[in-house]
């Protein structure tokens, strides 16, 4: 049976008419114009079910069951086809003016060596390439010889273009990363003597003053500075730290037990004769606290990152940063150092082993890697049972001292590099 068409309702057309499942039938329907009157009333022909169409201004839907299949329909008026439709011709003539006017330009590179590194020669150039354009490359602000640079440093290097074109003139920058460049050095290790260590000490930072170890532990809730006998393992005094910090790495400077946080952002100052707290500092460059050492002069810090961060010893100031690089990988998530002679030794999570990384403390360059997965072996397996982490060098002993998270041996250990 047909359906009446009110003459004053406005005619609408279905643009879409699909149906859902039921019972695991399915029944679908192409689309297809179809005009029809708006809205009610209107009957189902076929008396199974239809529901009053749903209505706005512009729009309708119908939602029937027949023969155990729901169907729904819904349907736009011409009106608003057209607004529509004149909206996305305006959309896509905007596009095509802007596609136009900003064409994109970027700095590419190609070099000899997938890793380059100082000294290799890196090939630039600018894409695409149209006519009457022109350009000059910079580094910190100085023309390169075009087209190409020869870095002087390793880590990220940032290359800077200005291109002139009839659209005007353009700044790109690129980053280019500069690996090491020889591989690190296989060193290895040998074991001195082992010692008791408190095997709910989640290591995050170990330090010597004089013949007394300082020790810190990490955990929200578990945080702690301790003095310890390294001969004992016997704690000699314990700091809780308040609940809401995670203690990190721990350093001596200028008379001073300098403790980071993981999350915080806030490094801690004590007197470490009777652990008091000083003062407190910020640091506001870096994201994370992990790892600390001194030189005796500046600080170094790592975050999580391939930065290693020079620290003011006394305004606690983030100065400069380098990034750890090896040969064909920048070194993340370096956790405990320890600083002797020029070079940084370091417990890392990167390649999740036992291992130590040495580094230079100015450039970043790791020299050397010991590995050490024997120790883990030595202490008293349990659930807990965590990461090598954790090293102190004794200036006296000439001698490293190291353990791991909830490890309940330190051990004393010369590093043989080769
Ligand atoms: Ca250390």
């Amino acid at each position: 049976m047909e359906r009446p068409i009110p003459e004053e309702a406005p005619v609408i057309r279905t643009t879409r008419e699909f149906s859902i499942k039921k019972r695991q039938a399915t029944y679908s329907t192409p689309l297809r114009p179809l005009t029809l009157a708006a809205f009610p009333p209107w009957g189902d022909s076929a008396g199974a079910g239809c529901v009053e169409p749903a209505q706005c201004k512009y729009t309708g839907f119908e939602y029937c069951i027949r023969d155990n299949i729901h169907i729904f329909k819904q349907y736009i008026c011409p009106m608003k086809l057209r607004v529509s439709t004149y909206l996305t011709l305006v959309l896509l003539v905007l596009l095509a003016c802007s596609s136009k006017q900003s064409l994109r330009y970027k700095i590419t590179t190609t070099s000899s060596t997938k890793n380059p590194t100082v000294a290799d020669t890196i090939f630039l150039s600018i894409k695409p390439t149209v006519e009457n354009q022109s350009y000059s490359f910079y580094f910190e602000d100085e023309a390169l010889q075009e087209p190409y640079i020869i870095p002087s440093k390793t880590g990220g290097q940032t290359v800077k273009a200005i291109v002139e074109t009839a659209d005007g003139t353009k700044e790109l920058t690129k980053n280019l990363r500069i690996f090491a460049p020889n591989k690190p050095k296989v060193c290895g290790y040998e074991l001195i003597k082992s010692y008791p260590h408190d095997i709910n000490a989640y290591t995050q930072g170990l330090e010597f003053v004089n013949d007394t170890l300082f020790e810190s532990t990490g955990q929200y809730g578990n945080s702690s500075l301790r003095k310890v006998n390294y001969n004992t393992g016997e704690v000699i005094q314990k700091l809780p730290i308040d609940k809401a910090y995670f203690a990190e790495g721990i350093t001596y400077s200028d008379g001073k037990i300098v403790q980071l946080t993981y999350k915080k952002k806030v490094g801690f100052v004590y007197n470490p004769d009777d652990l008091t707290l000083e003062k407190s500092f910020s640091y506001t460059k870096s994201p994370e606290g992990w790892g600390l050492c001194s030189d005796g002069t500046f600080l170094y810090k790592t975050d999580g990152s391939q930065k290693l961060w020079k620290l003011d010893p006394n305004t606690f100031e983030e100065l400069s940063s380098v990034d750890i690089v090896t040969h064909n990988t920048f070194l993340t998530k370096v956790n405990e150092l320890e600083y002797v002679n020029g070079k940084i030794y370091a417990n890392t999570y990167q390649f999740n082993k036992d291992v130590v990384v040495i580094f230079d403390a100015t450039t970043g360059i790791v020299s050397g890697v010991v590995d050490f997965s024997g120790l883990k072996k030595q202490v008293t397996q349990h659930n807990q049972l965590d990461v090598f982490n954790g090293i102190a060098y004794h200036p006296e002993r000439k001698t490293f001292f190291v353990t791991g998270k909830y490890w309940d041996k330190l051990f004393e250990v010369k590093i043989i590099e080769k």
